[in-house]
């Protein structure tokens, strides 16, 4: 159970980093991410290679969160530092769920628990204003 939660809290992590990577410009690649895992250099990240991106940034975020939560530093998460990642997962859903229920107040004007459209539309505008 608490190995899917780490795994889960990394594979989050990885995702929000490869989308971060994958960002800057119309659907070109990272020179530096493409210099380290164009294999071929074809100039494109191929379906191996994005593979073996995505691999290693699940493993450093692995290294990164092991790091994170071995406070006695013995290579392992024990009880304790297991329970320190389940607290900040909680603590993450929990904000996530403050957030959700922030914006339900605020748009769901008919208050049925839904956003409809009309809701919806108020908040886009809304966030267009920022
Ligand atoms: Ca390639
Ligand atoms: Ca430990
Ligand atoms: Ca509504």
């Amino acid at each position: 159970m608490i190995m899917n939660l780490i795994r889960l809290f990394t594979l989050t992590a990885a995702f929000a980093l490869t989308t971060h990577a994958w960002a800057g410009g119309s659907k070109k690649c990272d020179p530096e991410i493409l210099k380290k895992y164009d294999t071929n250099g074809d100039g494109n990240l191929g379906k191996s290679e994005k593979v073996a991106m995505k691999k290693d940034i699940e493993a450093s975020h692995a290294a990164k969160d092991l790091e994170k939560y071995d406070l006695n530093k013995d290579g392992k998460l024990d009880d304790a530092e297991k329970a320190a990642i389940q607290k900040d997962v909680e603590a993450h859903k929990a904000e996530a769920k403050a957030k959700r229920e922030k914006m339900m107040k605020k748009y769901d004007v008919n208050h049925d628990g839904k956003l409809d459209d009309a809701e919806k539309a108020a908040m886009k505008e809304n966030a267009k204003k920022k």
